[in-house]
């Protein structure tokens, strides 16, 4: 399509030829702020290469002129041409200032999330604990954002919102602002943060719903797919494992790929052969710098999950690594955003509602990893036959 050949930014109807859609409150005052001082710089760069070329022509140098040596002074020029300036530029402080600390002053009333950057993803955390790699706030409401960083720094930027803060490791840092206009924008890093900085660019990445609708997201999203291998993949796109493993066979991102390595054996760092099984990958969460796989001592950063992830939540990644294995299931994944729908088609997901009835036709898969060690109600009913080394 030829629209997409057009910045994103000609595309949007909501945007202008300067400036992203007027998504929150900052917007108005902070593109009138950017015109006036834009026309400043236009007025004062003709009236001074205007004159400069005026200049060039009346005073060149002509055969037979003398110039005169001495330093001429004009005592009412000069101040003229130093004291507008001078309380242009004071206007352009005091009115920064006066908008600097408006954005760094939130409201009383706001919904607050937490924010984590890290190498190379962004986390959000909602007030009823729902978690999830893109940002959704109601319009009209003031929002908060405590953000941290996990490694480097980082810097959260929503050109829609004219809202920009830096991520600092070791402190959180608070920055606020108020949507207006329903829609998705595009999220960016905006701090060179190592070499897939680019990968924390998201685009439509923050969603401004309605009120009703912020509600309704905010309750799916915080409800896991009750199969294990549905809730692994849920949390794979969740926790930011995405953004180091990929699903495509040996692909490196930063870490293994996560398809059909489950079940294989490898070498780890010290030249000892190991197995990719259960025990690894909770030792993998949890402690991820014990057994370093070759040719990954790289991976580092691998963040520790201890604390963070529950034994149900681990079991359904397993289980999720496991199914990986399937050709059909990493197909689909592989296609991009795997849906409850197709996941249930593939044995891999509980209907929510008609469970029981389907049961019995759905329970295909064999890759139902950790059924029968959670007490999770989560796990507690998945149609797997459990028929793995479990
Ligand atoms: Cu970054």
């Amino acid at each position: 399509m030829s629209l997409q050949a057009i910045p994103m930014i000609l595309a949007d109807k909501n945007a202008t030829f300067w400036f992203p859609p007027k998504a929150s409150t900052f917007a108005e005052e902070t593109d009138a702020f950017f015109m006036y001082i834009f026309w400043i710089s236009v007025v004062f760069f003709v009236l001074i290469v205007a004159a400069m070329c005026w200049f060039c022509i009346q005073y060149r140098r002509r055969p037979g002129y003398k110039g005169d040596s001495r330093a001429l002074h004009n005592n009412a020029l000069e101040i003229t041409w130093t004291v507008i300036p001078t309380l242009i530029v004071i206007w352009i402080f005091a009115r920064g200032v006066y908008g600097y600390m408006d954005m760094m002053t939130p409201p009383p009333d706001t919904i607050d999330i937490n924010v984590t950057a890290r190498k190379w993803d962004w986390t959000f955390q909602y007030p009823n604990g729902a978690i999830h790699p893109e940002l959704h706030i109601p319009v009209d409401r003031a929002i908060r954002l405590r953000m941290r960083s996990e490694d480097v720094l980082h810097a959260f930027y929503v050109p829609a919102f004219r809202a920009k803060s830096d991520v600092v490791p070791g402190r959180v840092t608070v920055m606020w602002f108020q949507p207006i206009l329903e829609g998705s924008y595009d999220l960016f890093c905006a701090e060179y943060c190592g070499d897939q900085h680019s990968e924390m660019i998201k685009r439509q990445g923050v969603v401004v719903h309605d009120q009703a609708g912020y509600e309704a997201w905010l309750a799916e999203a915080a409800k896991p797919p009750t199969h294990p291998v549905a809730h692994g993949y849920w949390l794979y796109g969740r926790l930011g494992c995405k953004s180091c493993h990929s699903v495509e066979v040996d692909k490196k991102i930063v870490g293994p790929s996560f398809a059909k390595t489950y079940g294989e054996s490898f070498k780890n760092t010290k030249g000892e052969t190991l197995q990719f099984d259960e025990e690894y990958v909770r030792r993998s969460v949890l402690y991820p710098q014990e057994q370093m796989r070759e040719g990954y001592q790289n991976a580092s950063q691998m963040p520790s999950f201890q604390g963070k992830l529950k034994e149900n939540e681990i079991i359904a990644l397993t289980a999720f690594l496991q199914a990986m294995k399937d050709d059909a299931f990493l197909e689909a994944v592989q296609d991009g955003d795997l849906s409850q729908d197709e996941a249930q088609a593939l044995g891999y997901a509980d209907e929510e509602e008609a469970a029981e009835e389907d049961a019995s036709e759905e329970g295909t898969g064999d890759t139902t990893a950790g059924d029968a060690t959670t007490g999770d109600e989560a796990a507690a009913d998945t149609s797997g036959d459990a028929g793995d080394n479990n």
